[in-house]
């Protein structure tokens, strides 16, 4: 089937003068390394491009080549010369969608869509999603690779920073043969994941980790959740100074140190009076879980997002309250 989709979009690519690339709003590894890895190929073909990311993005990503080419100016959509947009690692389009950036493009402009989440709704024109796959650097190296498009050692970086993210280092379930030759073949086009590691999962502030200590410390099982879990709550990001997608990297840490039998959560308040919810297991399926609360994910990897509530402690153990 995905020759069919890669034919379909390769054509989009090829008749395209100015392709406009989007991230998830959820950034990460994996949305940022696919995204900049297109742009890299995308560019050696003599495409013109613009890049936009809905957030700012954290400073461990600034390594990525390209990294300084995301515009977060929401005026590049009434640019009438778009006439191709790509959206990488986005489960849900909502921000594109619902926000009103797309339906306000001039021109009806086709949506090519590169995802790996099975919760993914397909509202692209064409949507390359593979559930299969690791990362959606899995998928579009796949998709670059047998349509041979122009590889050079910036593009390989990005793709393996990708792979590496949702793998955490290759270091969890999810870790095919498929992402270990990928990561050869991207090491042999330049790609350094010596370099990748340092800066997205070790290089940390000693703010960052004071902030794992007071997590590591807060360390409970949560019975109305069935995991252990823990917290960060707004005053010891804004105590410390710390970036809120540090709880990332705790629970990267998290999900390979604790015993594989329990399910993960992490519990954090956010800027905007929401609480979200990352939820990981070697072993059980929390996409369920996290649909319970209105999220979803993956079967190993999943959260979910209260608003307007924060969250509580009695006795030790935390929980979400409505405000
Ligand atoms: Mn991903």
């Amino acid at each position: 089937m995905s020759s069919i989709l890669y034919r379909q979009i390769r054509q989009q690519i090829d008749q395209a003068d100015h392709i406009l690339l989007l991230t998830d709003e959820r950034i990460d590894g994996d949305t940022l390394g696919s995204t900049l890895g297109m742009y890299h190929v995308l560019l050696a073909m003599g495409k013109k491009l613009t890049v936009y990311s809905p957030k700012d993005l954290p400073s461990m990503f600034s390594f990525l080549p390209g990294a300084d080419k995301i515009s977060r100016d929401t005026d590049i959509f009434s640019d009438d010369s778009i006439d191709l947009v790509m959206i990488f690692d986005c489960s849900d389009g909502e921000y594109i969608n619902e926000r009103d950036m797309i339906p306000a493009m001039k021109r009806r402009v086709p949506l090519v869509s590169f995802d790996h989440h099975s919760t993914n709704p397909r509202y692209g024109q064409v949507n390359l999603i593979e559930e299969d796959a690791a990362s959606t650097a899995d998928v579009i190296w796949r998709f670059i690779k047998a349509e041979k498009m122009p590889m050079n050692k910036d593009a390989a970086q990005c793709i393996l920073t990708g792979i590496c993210h949702d793998t955490v280092a290759f270091s969890t379930g999810n870790t095919t043969a498929a992402c270990l030759s990928a990561a050869h073949e991207l090491s042999a086009h330049g790609a350094r994941l010596q370099e990748i590691v340092y800066h997205t999962m070790m290089n940390k502030s000693v703010e960052t980790l004071k902030l794992w200590g007071l997590a590591f410390e807060r360390l409970h099982y949560n019975k109305e959740f069935d995991a252990v879990c823990t917290v960060i709550t707004r005053n010891d990001i804004e105590r410390l100074k710390v970036h809120g997608s540090e709880a990332r990297s705790l629970m990267d840490f998290l999900n390979v140190m604790l015993d594989a039998e329990d399910a993960i959560l992490i519990l954090k308040e956010r800027e905007d009076g929401s609480v979200k919810g990352s939820l990981r297991s070697h072993t059980r399926n929390v996409a369920k879980l996290a649909e319970k609360y209105g999220g979803g994910g993956h079967e190993n990897a999943a959260g979910f997002v209260i608003e307007n509530a924060h969250l509580v402690e009695v006795d030790g153990v935390w929980n979400i309250e409505s405000l």
